[in-house]
């Protein structure tokens, strides 16, 4: 069974604890995939983020993977979902890459999830066509293999963070093939008419993020969010939160290079 260090940690119920990508490069990606044995995965951000899908998240995918089997699950934020074009090939990119999964931004409705799910899932499941002579390389495992356990083993995200998600969240949460609802507290806030969390959302926006992951739960699904630092990561862990992104990698860089230089400016 094609499995890694995400889908391991989830199935285990511990607190899957991640980074985020912004900054482009492989060289980048695998320093951060490096960074802790504690984390599980990290996520290559293809829509806020520095790295183009295409070549680029493969690249960034290949020097994470090739750390090995304890290496943290390569995930891929794709650019966009939009009405007029499909978003079939992003997934199709990110997946032939090599993700263990993707995150679809900005997702409000089940039949948004339904696509999702169709495009990441092969036949008969979804539409999600096989040909990639890298991917089933990347995971480490044949191409006959990859075919046959693709389907459960890629992490289908999608992110909840406007207010007709919240309306539908559990409708989307329902949706088969979906694993986990990722909250995205910054466009949560703004679509609700509140300014971005600095760094805790609004108590308002609070009280939207707690019934996101109680109806998330009572579906039986994994309930994601995107935290700013270790204690509020922490916090959300509590609370119940299954995969918790808890910094990311410019922000982190410039942190650690003001807490030096600051040390160093006191002498
Ligand atoms: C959000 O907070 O909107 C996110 O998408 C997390 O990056
Ligand atoms: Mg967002």
């Amino acid at each position: 069974m094609a499995t890694h260090a995400l889908l391991k940690t989830l199935r285990s119920n511990k607190p899957a604890f991640g980074a985020w990508i912004t900054l482009p490069g492989a060289f980048n990606a695998r320093t951060v995939a490096q960074a802790s044995p504690d984390l599980s995965w990290v996520v290559i951000d293809c829509e806020h983020g520095l790295t183009s899908l295409h070549p680029g998240a493969a690249e960034s995918v290949q020097a994470i993977e090739a750390l090995g089997p304890n290496a943290p699950s390569a995930l891929v934020r794709i650019p966009a979902t939009g009405t007029s074009t499909g978003t079939g090939w992003q997934i199709k990119h990110a997946l032939d890459a090599g993700a263990r999964g993707v995150i679809v931004p900005m997702i409000a409705s089940a039949a948004k999830a339904r696509e999702v799910v169709e495009d990441s899932r092969f036949p008969p499941v979804g539409r999600r066509g096989f040909g990639s002579p890298f991917t089933h390389g990347i995971w480490g495992v044949s191409a006959a293999e990859y075919l046959r356990t693709a389907n459960d083993s890629v992490l289908v995200i999608v992110q909840i963070e406007t207010q007709d998600a919240v309306v539908n969240v559990a409708e989307i949460a329902a949706v088969d093939g979906i694993d986990v609802l990722f909250i995205g507290p910054y466009d949560l806030s703004i679509s609700c008419g509140y300014p971005p969390p600095s760094p805790d959302p609004h108590p308002d926006v609070e009280k939207l993020i707690q019934h996101i992951l109680s109806e998330t739960k009572k579906a039986g699904k994994k309930i994601a969010i995107f935290c700013s630092s270790g204690a509020q990561a922490a916090q959300r862990a509590r609370q119940g939160f299954d995969m918790i992104s808890v910094t990311a990698d410019s922000s982190a860089i410039a942190e650690g290079i003001q807490r030096h230089i600051s040390a160093a400016a006191e002498q």
